[in-house]
């Protein structure tokens, strides 16, 4: 098959921020001076100190260390609201878009100002200081970004929780980051359906048995009945009566804590990934400005949820940094019909798109009508994130979607990344559908074998990149260990992603999948390791073993095999009970996909689990199962194979 080129667009070039030239011409200059380059971008932000130090970072295995702009204060909120105020008060800062077509919301920046300061206030009343945390459990609505932000303004640190996790999975995370005050709502509504949050969160506390929540702030999202803890909770439009709306914004150190968000590794409990303040804000903006080729007064849209770090980075962060209009989505790309998506387009005259392969290939199934029924002229940009685009469905963004006319930017990075890494720029890059291309400013990645040996021109190999950029990650929450042994110890002074790449004769890369035994399930990260621990938590249930497979919509699906206890029987009704409990104990996304029953697993004599083996079965691919001779039990081979549950 050759190889399809899009070239860039007369239109895109005129109007792009970069083209080609300018892209390599920054691009070197970033590389070969990081000191000169950042300390210029360094001032896209308003300083209270201005810093004099730009970097100081190393990758040493056993000494990581990552500071930027370090001796300079700053406020994240300061940076996307008051800063705003003289030059756009009244511009809408946030399309609010609810989840019946029916209800919509726009908030100036100066109207954000006000939320923000009275949601400050009401957290400082309740103890709430500079780096207290809070935990955020929250449906997609405008008060998730004012708590956001008001933290921030007064320099405490979030952790938000994605509404569609457990209470289980809640309460390890407010535990996790030592949590005083929880912020929720009633209840969730998300494609008709209500979700109930704030009994999750009861659950949750009711699980600690030290619990550290001295306070829960509920926000009435649909006025559903829900018990309320007398000394412990309290509504929000009832604390908001007793405050006003001013609150200065306290200025911080740059290395000082912004966020901790949880995300799932190859081992144990999820990470408690740490983003700082001056760097992470400089990066976000940055890429948002450059990647969507974002302009005064275009209206953007990117469709994650705020649970998310494309929500973090780029709903609120980037956008509003930017004095932007930031569109945010309560409901699904599917409710009330498959033509919500560009319905919302046209009503509120998008001109900047971000979503996920997921959305995009599930909503493809529904054919073009919906899509063709809608005008869409406002689009200019179309993003993609979370996994890899498969160039059919990259192919159906472009020439549905944008009528061939938009430019396409399928954005790799990761949570740990804080920001966009390896991207188009929509004015600069020829693009080949389902590669990512090439890297953003700064950026350097560098492919390896399995042995660490750097390799050149095109390649094949694991992605790691060399040297630090501002928006990285710079610890794991509490355990700086695991952060350096995560992702520092593998190769030597270099980022390892855990992700696997191909890097073609023009440098541009295509992100291949996981190489860790991370899954990507409809652009959401799941560890392999925390479904079998589930799993195993079931009476019923001896062992477990979990990999992907391919799945049509989403991605990856969960493949489960499943070894009962002595005497159980494994039929319909078990596969039935164990994905209700997964999704009780983990959540909705974590819901095993086929579970199949098993006697044994396929095991090394030194009773480690063959994955590569199950992985291939479940790929419905057992004609080539490798090297086998490592097995202890061959037989156990043939019955996973004849009782497999993906027959093509
Ligand atoms: C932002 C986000 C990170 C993992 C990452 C990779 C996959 C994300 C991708 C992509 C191919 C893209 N991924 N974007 N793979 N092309 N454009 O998704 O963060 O949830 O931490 O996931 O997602 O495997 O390592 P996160």
């Amino acid at each position: 098959m050759t190889e399809r080129v899009v070239d860039v667009q007369d239109a895109w070039r005129e109007r792009g921020l970069v083209d080609d030239a300018k892209y390599r011409e920054m691009y070197e200059a970033s590389v070969s001076d990081p000191e000169t380059f950042w300390g210029e971008h360094g001032k896209r932000i308003d300083w209270m100190t201005p810093f004099t130090k730009v970097k100081d970072t190393s990758f040493a295995p056993d000494n990581v260390s990552i500071k930027w702009f370090e001796d300079g204060k700053t406020n994240v909120a300061h940076n996307c609201i008051d800063r705003h105020l003289e030059t756009r008060g009244d511009q809408v800062a946030i399309i609010w878009e609810g989840d019946d077509p029916n209800d919509d919301k726009h908030i100036t920046y100066k109207e954000l100002h006000g939320e923000v300061c009275r949601w400050a206030n009401v957290l400082k009343n309740r103890g709430v200081e500079k780096g207290s945390r809070v935990i955020l459990y929250l449906p997609m609505i405008p008060e998730a970004a004012y708590a956001m932000l008001a933290c921030a303004r007064l320099g405490a640190i979030h952790a938000i929780v994605f509404g569609g996790f457990s209470p289980d999975s809640l309460a390890s995370r407010i535990k996790g980051c030592e949590a005083k005050l929880v912020i929720t709502a009633d209840e969730g509504l998300r494609g008709g359906r209500k979700v109930p949050l704030k009994a999750n969160v009861d659950e949750a506390i009711k699980r600690l048995d030290d619990a550290s929540v001295d306070h829960v702030v509920v926000v009435r999202r649909t006025g559903g009945n829900v018990t309320m803890e007398a000394g412990r909770d309290v509504y929000y439009d009832e604390a908001a009566k007793e405050v006003t709306d001013d609150c200065p914004a306290v200025p911080v150190e740059a290395e000082h804590p912004l966020f901790i968000l949880y995300t799932s590794g190859s081992t144990g409990q999820p990470k408690g990934v740490v983003h700082t303040t001056g760097g992470y804000l400089v990066y976000a903006a940055m890429t948002h400005e450059y990647v969507f080729d974002y302009h005064e007064g275009d209206v953007y849209w990117c469709t994650a949820d705020v649970g998310w770090v494309t929500g973090h980075s780029y709903i609120v962060y980037g956008p509003l940094a930017n004095g932007a209009t930031t569109l945010m989505f309560e409901g699904i790309p599917t409710y009330p019909t498959n033509g919500r998506f560009w319905e919302v387009v046209d009503k509120h005259k998008v001109n900047i798109f971000y979503t996920a392969p997921t959305a995009i290939r599930s909503l493809m199934g529904g054919g073009e009508a919906p899509v063709k029924k809608t005008s869409r002229k406002s689009l200019r940009v179309l993003g993609s994130v979370g996994e890899p685009i498969n160039p059919e469905a990259w192919e159906w963004y472009y020439k549905v979607v944008g009528d061939e006319r938009c430019s396409i930017v399928d954005t790799w990075w990761q949570t740990e990344t804080g920001g966009i890494l390896i991207t188009p720029l929509p004015g600069a890059t020829k693009l080949k559908p389902g590669s990512a291309t090439r890297p953003f400013f700064g950026v350097q990645p560098v492919m390896v074998d399995a042995e660490g040996k750097e390799l050149d021109g095109k390649c094949e190999g694991n992605l790691c990149i060399k040297d630090s950029w501002p928006g990285q990650m710079r610890t794991v929450y509490g355990d700086h260990e695991r952060f350096e042994q995560t992702y520092f110890a593998t190769y030597k002074n270099l980022y390892f992603t855990g992700d696997g790449a191909r890097r073609d004769e023009d440098g541009y890369y295509w992100i291949t999948g996981r190489v860790d035994d991370v899954i990507n399930v409809s652009g959401h990260r799941m560890g392999t390791a925390e479904v079998e621990s589930s799993l195993v938590a079931h009476k019923k249930v001896s062992e477990a073993a979990v990999v992907g497979y391919p799945h049509n919509v989403k991605g990856q699906g969960i493949y489960a095999y499943v070894t009962l206890n002595e005497g159980e029987e494994g039929d319909d009704a078990l596969r039935k009970e164990l994905v209700a409990w997964v999704r009780k104990d983990i959540g909705p996304i974590a819901s095993p996909d086929l579970i199949q029953f098993s006697p044994g697993l396929p095991k090394t004599r030194s009773g480690k689990i063959m994955r590569r083996i199950l992985r291939k079965i479940a790929e419905d691919d057992f004609g080539s199962l490798g090297d086998t001779s490592t097995l202890a039990e061959p037989a156990v081979v043939e019955d996973l194979i004849e009782n497999r549950q993906n027959r093509a």
